[in-house]
């Protein structure tokens, strides 16, 4: 069986981080492990996010059990919570040189889309950039890794995937998902929103995802669990344009499957 290490926060409500990570790596039938960086917890009265990182002998002792005890086919990152934190990491692959590294750069939470921390937002973008064998922004967090600022258009995006595969990204997906358009500019009204659209690159081509746009959009966890299953995929052996593909649908078929957890959040599901 093939295994996979998720590097990431906990999400103490259930429906992103590791948590979200371990469900999609069950889903693909590859064994999961986790080191844990940030427990995340959320105001039961206004779900106002608080993230606690860990310290770095916690996370080193985690790293050790499973790199250097176990061994992994593939890597994949979520909030990583600060930069001693991120450097460890940087540290880490550097030494065992997984052969598929998935960097989700998780900047801010749905909800709470204020960058949780700036000095954090660099250490990604110098740090983990260029260790992605695929890295997974959401609009915003490509804006910021590229010092691109707000993103509005598909010609938007393929500069900022052009940008992070020139940052040392080996390819990009960029998650536009319904927030493309999505700005207050009422001209951008007719056109916008109708699709979700993502983008794929890996260098040389461009590929366009589309999907219908879902609503309600229970979508908590969607980009946790789409970069997990991306490197499950990778770790059984699939291309990157494959797992990025297989990865997009069922994330689609899992916010259709949403179910709401309380009047603050709904979450998607990708088991039934
Ligand atoms: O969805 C981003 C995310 C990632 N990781 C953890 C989170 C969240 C958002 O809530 O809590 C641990």
């Amino acid at each position: 069986m093939k295994k996979v290490l998720t590097i990431a926060g906990s999400s103490t409500s259930g429906g992103a981080g590791l948590q979200a990570d371990l469900k999609a790596f069950a889903k693909q039938g590859v064994y999961g492990m986790t080191a844990l960086t940030t427990i995340v917890v959320q105001n039961p009265n206004d779900w106002s996010h608080k993230a606690y990182p860990t310290d770095l002998s916690l996370l080193c002792a985690q790293l050790n059990t499973i790199l250097d005890g176990i061994g992994v086919d593939a890597v994949k990152t979520g909030m990583l919570g600060s930069v001693e934190l991120i450097e460890l990491i940087a540290s880490y692959l550097d030494k065992h040189k997984p052969k598929f590294v998935v960097v989700d750069p998780v900047i801010a939470c749905k909800g709470a889309d204020a960058v949780m921390n700036k000095d954090v937002a660099n250490a990604l973008a110098t740090e983990m950039v260029k260790r992605a064998y695929i890295i997974t922004p959401n609009l915003l967090e490509a804006g910021i890794l590229t010092g691109m600022g707000t993103i509005t258009t598909i010609e938007g995006m393929k500069d900022a995937a052009k940008k992070l595969h020139e940052m040392g990204a080996k390819s990009v997906l960029i998650k536009g998902g319904s927030r493309l358009f999505s700005t207050d500019d009422e001209s951008c009204k007719e056109k916008c929103p109708t699709k979700a659209i993502d983008l794929f690159y890996d260098g040389k081509d461009f590929i366009i995802l589309e999907n219908e746009l879902i609503q309600p959009a229970y979508n908590h966890g969607a980009g946790c669990t789409y970069a997990a299953t991306i490197a499950a995929l990778l770790a059984k052996g699939e291309t990157p344009e494959s797992a990025v593909r297989t990865a997009n649908k069922i994330v689609h078929d899992g916010i259709k499957n949403g179910f709401e957890l309380n009047q603050f959040v709904g979450c998607l599901n990708i088991l039934s």
